[in-house]
């Protein structure tokens, strides 16, 4: 938290995607607590709209949290105004401070829940196949290729000697994923094809 002189100012806070909270995000503070009690605040989408609690404010200390995980490809950015305000009305000792929480990117591969929930006329043996992850990763980690519709597994490129791969596939149906782990076995004679 930089403080200016006077006044108060937050630089854009960034936040990874997908950690569950509540943890705390930063501490909002206003120079005139030394002199008065104050209540801190915050509004806005994510505060007291919609999505409503995302973030939260602990009046008493400052704090400002966030209570969920957050999801970049749903919402990439968030800005709140944080309120200071002194106890016993509603006055604003500060102006409303802009704060900007950026939403940082992780390589999730996970699908997005809402459209499958919300797909209408899916049909339930409508079951799509995705590789989910590949371990080791190295020398590629796209070494493997998978067919979205039947689940079959090709080798994706050279480069592989005889080792044990494991898969983790993922299955959908319009509401249910079910994982599955592959041991994939590659020899050089799977190349050769
Ligand atoms: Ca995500
Ligand atoms: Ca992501």
């Amino acid at each position: 938290l930089k403080r200016r002189k006077r006044g108060w100012v937050v630089p854009p806070l960034n936040v990874a995607e997908n950690h569950r909270g509540p943890y705390p995000l930063a501490l909002i503070r206003s120079d005139i607590d030394k002199v008065k009690k104050i209540y801190y605040k915050i509004t806005g989408p994510g505060a007291n709209e919609f999505p409503v609690g995302l973030f939260t404010m602990d009046r008493d200390s400052g704090h400002l949290y966030v209570t969920q995980d957050l999801d970049r490809e749903k919402v990439d950015k968030y800005m709140l105004f944080a309120h200071a305000e002194a106890a016993g009305g509603v006055t604003n000792v500060e102006e409303p401070m802009e704060i900007i929480i950026n939403v940082i990117d992780q390589n999730d591969n996970k699908p997005v829940v809402a459209t499958d929930a919300d797909e209408p006329n899916t049909d339930n043996s409508d079951i799509r196949y995705r590789i989910m992850s590949q371990k080791p990763e190295d020398p590629s980690p796209n070494m493997f290729t998978i067919n979205p519709a039947t689940g079959a597994i090709r080798v994706n490129e050279a480069g592989l000697d005889r080792e044990v791969r494991i898969l983790t596939v993922l299955a959908h149906l319009t509401k249910i994923r079910i994982r599955l782990m592959c041991i994939f076995i590659t020899k050089r004679t799977d190349l050769g094809r």
